[in-house]
């Protein structure tokens, strides 16, 4: 499958929609982020170095029996929002990254059925 990208720089998600699939295909993992670059993006003086300072983060949350992503919402799950027990950011359960002592750039999506969250630093610092 090819497309144009047809738009400014900016950190987008794709996932299917198929219909009553959207949200079991999503938690399956069948999304993804897509980063468009453009003149004007690269221009700007902010970390533009693929997962060293510019890092894409995908925040989600999920339930798992056996290790196995476990997808089985009740009626009203489907109506509000399935809500996992297991947070994870970039598929990943507790996941950690080194980075520089510098300013890190992160693309922050939530990719939640309907959790939101509330981000912030365990120190207290401000986000920029
Ligand atoms: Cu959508």
């Amino acid at each position: 499958m090819r497309y144009t990208v047809n738009q400014k720089a900016c950190t987008n998600w794709y996932h299917p929609h198929t219909m009553d699939k959207t949200a079991e295909h999503v938690y399956k993992g069948l999304a993804g982020l897509i980063i468009i670059e453009d003149d004007e993006s690269r221009s700007l003086n902010l970390p533009k170095r693929y997962s060293r300072d510019d890092i894409p983060l995908a925040l989600q949350d999920r339930n798992f029996t056996n290790g196995q992503i476990d997808y089985n919402p009740a009626m009203a799950d489907i109506m509000r929002g399935y809500v996992g027990d297991t947070f994870i950011a970039n598929g990943a359960i507790e996941p950690t990254l080194d980075v520089e002592a510098k300013e890190i750039r992160f693309r922050i999506l939530n990719g939640s059925n309907s959790t939101v969250y509330t981000l912030g630093f365990s120190d207290g610092r401000s986000f920029k």
